[in-house]
């Protein structure tokens, strides 16, 4: 049995990071019985420090997977998931590159929105602390701020403004958005590791409760709405 260590549901979505609700929609996409483990605790015993992580309960052993990438290569392998097979090595080549602009921008851009913007941080303060034990509650949060504003600024993102980095998103999303195009998924009439990766990083823009510039912005693209209402209703009814 595969267990996936995930932060657990926030804002309406399975889980408030993308890459765990990557490796949920791909583990849902290739039909690979799993169960999903969540506690915010689980980023103490993370290998990388990091979420999501998996333990792979086999016959001869556990095996255990940090990294998004690394999980879904590490599955796409054991089990001979065969979700990626009706892409071309171009394709393939494509998505691996669109997964990283994903992944170490839009990223960035979402955590961005969540952590900084005035209007978000009260509902990512009551989401991620508002469990904890007074005054940790209010001291906790405000530290992990700053830590989040830091990692903003050394990445880069962080040194922009908030229109600048608007606009950086939608870029994103137009790009996504032309990539669809008219199809139901990325890559044609069937779903690929990459619509799980879109999904992951769309879903928290779209499908959550909550209602900035950036999550208005993402709504504003009808075809990506829609690819995100799609996967809901195969994978996530
Ligand atoms: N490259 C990793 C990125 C994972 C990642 O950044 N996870 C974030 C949540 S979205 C995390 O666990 N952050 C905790 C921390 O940095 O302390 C992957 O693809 O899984």
């Amino acid at each position: 049995m595969i267990k996936l260590y995930s932060f657990g549901a926030s804002f309406g979505v399975m889980d408030p990071s993308p890459f765990v609700v990557k490796v949920d929609a791909f583990m849902k996409m290739a039909q690979l019985p799993y169960e999903v483990i969540s506690s915010a605790d689980n980023l103490k015993i993370a290998p990388k420090g990091k979420l999501p992580f998996i333990i792979d309960h086999t016959a001869d052993g556990e095996n255990t997977i940090a990294d998004s990438q690394a999980i879904a290569e590490y599955l796409i392998q054991k089990y001979q998931v065969s979700l990626d097979e009706h892409l071309s090595p171009e394709q393939q080549a494509q998505a691996y590159l669109f997964t990283k602009s994903l992944d170490e921008n839009l990223y960035w851009c979402l955590v961005y929105s969540r952590w900084v913007l005035d209007d978000t941080w009260p509902l990512v303060k009551e989401a991620f602390f508002g469990g904890l034990p007074w005054p940790i509650k209010v001291i906790v949060p405000s530290i992990i701020q700053k830590k989040v504003r830091k990692n903003l600024y050394g990445q880069g993102i962080g040194r922009h403004t908030k229109d600048e980095i608007l606009a950086i998103t939608d870029k994103s999303f137009a790009s996504l958005s032309t990539l669809l195009g008219s199809k139901d998924y990325f890559f044609g009439n069937k779903p690929s590791s990459f619509d799980a990766t879109v999904y992951s990083i769309l879903c928290q823009f779209i499908s959550v409760d909550c209602n900035n510039e950036f999550n208005e912005k993402a709504r504003s693209y009808l075809n990506l709405v829609q690819f995100c209402q799609r996967i809901e209703q195969a994978y996530y009814n």
